[in-house]
């Protein structure tokens, strides 16, 4: 394997993992028992045109371990990406958690970490419009810690019961097993109209947030309110957040799609690359802290995993980092066989009564024995702690310890008591000591029936363009929809949020927002349906806006990994070209040349330059901005080929920074954007720092309107 261009240093967890990793480097090939192999291109035959033999335990071992080389995917989050990292303390919170990778600064922990996709299986496309997975292994040495998040602050149920509806309603319908990767049908809409519970949740999915630019550049969420402990004893109510250092940014629907065709790993990929570059994702880890006295404090219920606690009343702390800085060697081996499960915890973190997480304790260990195929899946690689692990656990299928011994089980004497009990002092967990007081009921707290006033605050929250993706987002979903009762209680619902987005998108599907839908609004067809004791309430105002909601107000700082397109051809201007590509790469952009054909090109000063990609082969939908240098003859050859005009014209309508060199006049006349060059993100023969700042900025939202005319 080449050697990657940064090795970083080596956490605990890399070292261990080594153990198990395996270089074919100069090695003969043998069998699974060790057994040398001279043929594997001919079973065993009698004569050279057969019948094959039974006798042929090569061809029986090459076969029989193909046959059962595929795992069941995970239910949800099938489709993931992960790598290895590690995180590191700036500020200890001792006064509030005794964990030890929340008070010791001098720790670098390591993690891995899996992001992932949730409705669509292994294959689908990376660019489905969906939630984020963002799933956090840290391997600390008072055992493994798994912070199981999304990209979004929110879920869409309050209890664990309905996690089983909303995931059949969201997969492909189960007569025909379409759509794939899409929440775009009946049965989906059918479930969330008749559960508003899920709207706020929904509304972020349906906002940019459902359609990232990268997994780095994305925030995560631990969703629940967690509990911090100390070493007094002490809680605090908690909410985990993470922070990406390259902001929050997203692609436009139009874009999603194409790069679903053109490149459906555009996120793996993309992380993947990253990594190797040496460019390695990072977040901050960030902490709202609630004391318990305030606990019924807010207008919403802290152990509601629908709502989030606005920024603006609970500020974010940043205690820590985390940065990415290894690619996995092996797919199946970590990314597929990792295991999360959030009741992983480690003395100084704790649960709450969140009833959606108590469900979530019991599921994830469940679906790993289904998946991996025994309770002994600690024991793979990647699932093994850094910390010791004496269990009196045996047996199970795979058992890959050998555990020493007489006994196992405790109390015992025969093994002096070993292994022995520690206690709380010396690192021991005990369960925080909650006072509950209460009748044994199947039902739900009033206090979590508010389902209007968070996806409220959020729309209100958003920058005009993110509106305009929201109305979009809800037209295509909805008018994907073919039964019209749904469209109608959906935009019934719409409305309790705000009646303008209910407007916009009644108008777009060509229907009318409903004055009334039948009462009550939650679940109920049917005389002896069960009826949810509590309907949503009209929505409150606690907080006009929480400006962190929007994308608008994220960072625009950086061009780090950003991917420009240089369009040349033969004869392009070598000094305008020089100029701009060292700029852009001294600022740890990516630079890639697309030219009319593959192999090498010459630019005006008779150099041969390697071609990145074939016009015919790639999209503009893959980058992040355009540059096109000068040179006569270039810039003509440019102007001739339909696919490069495509390519500039996708990039405007997009939003995207277009940069032209010198003499580049005819081929603007050329484009579809012609007439709208007062426009900051369109430069003609600009300095290349004027260039930087437009890719900084993401995208130039200002022109939507007349990116919107562009016919692409
Ligand atoms: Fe999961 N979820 N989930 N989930 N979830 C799984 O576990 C489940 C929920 C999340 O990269 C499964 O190992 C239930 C919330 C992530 O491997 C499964 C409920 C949040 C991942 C499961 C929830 C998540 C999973 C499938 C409601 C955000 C991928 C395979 C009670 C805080 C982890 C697996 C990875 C995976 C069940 C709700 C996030 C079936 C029952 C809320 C990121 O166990």
């Amino acid at each position: 394997m080449a050697k990657k261009k940064s090795d970083p240093a080596k956490t605990d967890k890399i070292k261990q993992l080594e153990n198990y990793s395996v270089d074919y480097t100069d090695k003969p090939l043998t069998t699974r028992q060790g057994l040398k192999v001279n043929d594997t291109n001919n079973s065993l035959k009698a004569g050279v045109r057969g019948a094959t033999l039974l006798e042929d335990f090569l061809l029986r071992e090459k076969i029989h371990s193909f046959d059962h080389e595929r795992i069941p995917e995970r239910i949800v989050h099938a489709r993931g990406s992960a790598a290895h990292g590690y995180f590191e303390l700036i500020e200890s919170i001792e006064q509030y958690s005794k964990a030890g990778i929340f008070t010791d600064t001098t720790r670098k922990t390591p993690v891995f970490v899996r992001f992932s996709t949730v409705a669509g299986s292994k294959g689908s496309t990376d660019l489905a419009r969906d939630v984020r997975g963002f799933a956090v292994k840290f391997y600390t040495k008072e055992g493994t810690w798994d912070l199981v998040g999304n990209n979004m602050p929110i879920f869409f149920i309050q209890d664990a019961m309905k996690f089983p509806d909303l995931i059949h309603s969201v997969k492909p319908e189960p007569n025909n097993e379409i759509p794939q990767a899409a929440s775009a049908h009946d049965t989906f809409y059918d479930f969330v109209s008749k559960t508003t519970e899920t709207l706020h949740n929904h509304i972020w999915v349906m906002s940019d947030r459902g359609i990232p630019r990268s997994y780095r550049m994305m925030e995560g969420f631990g969703i629940h309110t967690f509990r911090l402990v100390n070493k007094d004893g002490e809680a605090h109510f908690v909410k985990f957040h993470w922070k990406p250092k390259l902001g929050v940014h997203s692609v436009t629907w139009d874009e999603a799609v194409k790069i679903s065709g053109a490149d459906s790993d555009f996120h793996r990929r993309d992380l993947w690359d990253a990594i190797e570059s040496g460019n390695y994702p990072e977040w901050e880890l960030g902490v709202q802290v609630v004391p318990e006295k305030d606990e019924h404090k807010y207008d919403f219920d802290l152990l509601d995993p629908t709502k989030l606690i606005p920024e603006e009343m609970v500020p974010v702390k940043i205690i820590g980092r985390m940065v990415l800085n290894r690619n996995p060697e092996n797919f199946f081996a970590e990314t597929e066989q990792v295991a999360f499960l959030p009741g992983n915890i480690v003395p100084g973190i704790d649960f709450t009564n969140d009833p959606l997480l108590q469900g979530r304790l019991f599921s994830y260990r469940d679906t790993q024995l289904s998946r991996l195929g025994s309770p002994n899946f600690h024991q793979i690689p990647i699932n093994r702690p850094v910390a010791d692990v004496y269990v009196n656990q045996r047996d199970g299928h795979m058992q890959m310890d050998v555990p020493k011994g007489q006994t196992a089980y405790f109390p015992n004497a025969l093994s002096n008591g070993c292994p022995y009990l520690s206690k709380v002092a010396e690192g021991g967990f005990d369960s925080y000591q909650e006072r509950i007081d209460a009748k044994k009921i199947r039902a739900r707290s009033e206090s979590f029936s508010d389902h209007f006033s968070q996806p409220a605050l959020f729309y209100r929250s958003l920058a005009k363009w993110e509106k305009e993706h929201v109305i979009s987002a809800y037209s295509f979903e909805l008018g994907k929809c073919n039964n019209e009762p749904i469209k109608e209680r959906m935009l019934y619902i719409i409305a309790q949020i705000d009646t303008d987005l209910a407007k916009k998108v009644a108008e777009n599907l060509g229907v009318k927002v409903p004055k009334s839908v039948e009462k009550p609004l939650n679940q109920a067809i049917g005389a002896d349906a069960v009826v949810e004791d509590h309907q949503p309430g009209k929505k409150k105002i606690y907080l006009e806006e929480s400006p962190v909601l929007s994308q608008a107000n994220t960072k625009f700082e950086s061009i780090v990994t950003r991917q420009v397109a240089f369009l040349v051809a033969d004869g392009f201007h070598m000094k305008d070209f020089e100029t701009m590509q060292k700029a852009l790469e001294k600022e740890k952009a990516v630079v890639k040349l697309v030219a009319p054909h593959g192999g090498s090109i010459k630019c005006d000063e008779d150099m041969n330059h390697k071609v990145d990609a074939a016009i015919m082969t790639t999209e503009s939908v893959l980058f992040d901005a355009v540059y096109v240098p000068g040179g006569e003859k270039s810039l003509k050859r440019i102007m001739g080929e339909p696919k490069f005009l495509k390519f500039l014209n996708e990039a405007f309508s997009h939003c995207k920074a277009i940069a032209f060199g010198k003499e580049a006049e005819d081929l603007l006349e050329a484009t579809a954007f012609k007439n709208h060059t007062d426009d900051e993100a369109l430069l003609m023969n600009k300095k290349p720092k004027d260039f930087i700042s437009a890719i900084a900025k993401h995208r130039n939202w200002n022109r939507m309107e007349v990116a919107q005319k562009i016919p692409v």
